[in-house]
């Protein structure tokens, strides 16, 4: 049974004049009815937001933001099973994905960035001055004020708290929207949030499209202090436009077209294992696969034949299914779009080593959104199907002679989010590692993820790191107090 998803705003649960429908990429089925926000309602969100800085939320300690972040993350902890469920009905991923990655995930971000605000510290200088008297200098990181969070539909909890989590511990309000395809978790930690008592119109969340409607309504918002966003690099583009009217803060966190690098010294056995998951995990729906694989000429052969062995034994299926590892694409425009790159590659000369298609079960999951993990291989660097990101189960494999090539192949992208080099030469992997164009760079391994470190990319793949201190300091405005002594 459907259920409704409402805007949680100044407090309260609130409904629309538009509704549109939430759609389970499994089978096709309505998992619910979601209230669009319209313009009004926009605005009483940024109202809310600005009330709850100048009232008691304003006012907190560090250590009593961090104790709610706590509380939040113990709200999601109770209602495990209802997050998993809303994440499995939005994006049909694997539940197995959903119990170890993506929910504890969300509880896990809120509690790292409430021990972060717990321990910041800031800044003192002692300054020299003619009388000899001196000053004393010292920086207090003040919140930004009113953040936009706009979010995407692969990781919808995680990255959503991703952000929500270091605004709230720097003492902000965050007006949220999730992407329109997956509403559902996000509408749950709207609950959540309520009963762990954060105080009204700190945390508001509106549902509902980009452009012409929340998305843009948020980013060209004059209340609005920043827009952290995850999205693609093309959204990207259109919200710094609207973004620049009133000069927000922003941070992006965009699409890639990330490189694995297999050299002829690599342990095939981890570099496969590791291949496999950076190309097909989510579906290859994580800004992180790897959608460019590129192997020593003399592993090629043998790479290919084993990779494409893997990819066919792939356990595609129901996301509740023990040994379930891939589910289908977030929606069935989505999947029209990573068809259009299969249809691409073959016109544009590829030789498809498997998949392509579309897998046929004969039953309601043919209602859904599933695609073929697919490996292609033969096209030239300057094929689209190499240079655009698909954001599918897909990758283009070729061939290099030495490790030149190989770094010019990686860094042959407009994008630059991360890249996985595979060897067991580690003087290799620290000199290609720092010739590569990207923010994240895994050597033998793919998505190790610690959460001090920054996350983010260069090119098109974004502006600015998150990720430790470095979304702490996104989320402030230091301010510096100098005292003459
Ligand atoms: P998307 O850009 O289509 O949408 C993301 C969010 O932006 C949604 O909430 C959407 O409603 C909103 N939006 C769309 N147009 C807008 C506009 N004009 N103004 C304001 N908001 C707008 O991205 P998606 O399809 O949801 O997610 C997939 C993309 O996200 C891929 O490109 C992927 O690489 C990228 N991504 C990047 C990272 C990263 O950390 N770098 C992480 C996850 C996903
Ligand atoms: O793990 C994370 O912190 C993170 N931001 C992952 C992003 C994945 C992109 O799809």
């Amino acid at each position: 049974m459907s259920r409704d998803i409402k805007n949680y705003v100044a407090g309260r649960f609130v409904e629309s004049a538009n509704v549109f429908e939430d759609i389970n990429p499994v089978d096709g089925s309505l998992v619910a009815r979601v209230h669009e926000a319209d313009e009004s309602t926009v605005d009483a969100a940024v109202e809310a937001a600005r009330e709850a800085l100048a009232g008691p939320w304003g006012a907190m300690t560090a250590a009593e933001r961090a104790a709610l972040l706590e509380g939040i993350a113990d709200g999601i902890d109770r209602r495990f099973d209802e997050f998993v469920a809303a994440e499995i009905a939005d994006t049909g991923k694997p539940a197995s994905q959903a119990r170890t990655l993506d929910v504890p995930r969300g509880g896990a971000n809120l509690r790292f960035f409430a021990n972060l605000a717990r321990s910041a510290s800031g800044e003192y200088f002692d300054t020299a001055t003619p009388d000899g008297k001196g000053a004393i200098n010292y920086s207090l990181a003040k919140p930004l004020g009113v953040v936009g969070i706009i979010s995407p539909w692969n990781l919808p909890l995680l990255l959503l708290t991703w952000k929500v989590a270091p605004a709230l511990a720097v003492g902000n309000a965050v007006i949220a929207k999730p992407s329109e395809e997956t509403p559902g978790s996000a509408a749950l930690l709207a609950e959540v949030m309520h009963d762990a008592g954060v105080p009204t119109g700190v945390f508001n969340l509106v549902n509902g499209f980009g452009p012409g409607s929340v998305g843009e309504l948020l980013a060209a918002h004059r209340g609005i202090d920043a827009i952290t966003f995850t999205g693609e690099s093309a959204t990207g583009t259109a919200i710094m436009r609207a973004a620049a009217a009133n000069v927000k803060a922003l941070s992006f966190e965009l699409g890639g077209k990330n490189a694995a690098i297999i050299f002829e010294d690599a342990d095939v056995e981890a570099a496969l294992d590791g291949t496999v998951r950076s190309v097909f995990s989510n579906c290859g729906q994580v800004c992180l696969c790897s959608e460019r694989v590129y192997v020593h000429e003399s592993l090629f052969d043998e790479f290919v034949s084993l990779l494409k062995d893997r990819a066919e034994s792939l356990r595609i299926g129901w996301p509740e299914e023990a040994g379930t590892e891939m589910g289908p694409l977030v929606s069935r425009s989505h999947r029209d779009k990573v068809l259009s790159y299969y249809d691409l590659a073959r016109q544009e000369g590829a030789k498809v080593v498997t998949g392509g298609g579309v897998p046929v079960f004969g039953d309601a999951r043919d209602d859904g959104a599933w695609v073929e993990p697919t490996i292609i291989t033969g096209l030239p660097e300057t094929a689209r199907c190499i240079q655009e990101e698909i954001f599918g189960p897909v990758c283009h494999v070729a061939p290099f002679r030495d490790e030149a090539e190989a770094v010019a192949l990686a860094n042959g992208s407009a994008y630059g989010l991360a890249a996985a080099i595979w060897t067991t030469d580690l003087a290799r992997g620290h000199r290609v590692a720092r010739q590569v164009e990207a923010g994240i760079i895994w050597v033998n391994a793919w998505y190790l993820r610690d959460l001090r470190t920054p996350f983010g990319g260069v090119k098109l793949s974004g502006i600015g790191r998150e990720g430790g201190l470095h979304s702490m300091r996104f989320y402030a405005e230091p301010t510096n107090i100098c005292i003459k002594l």
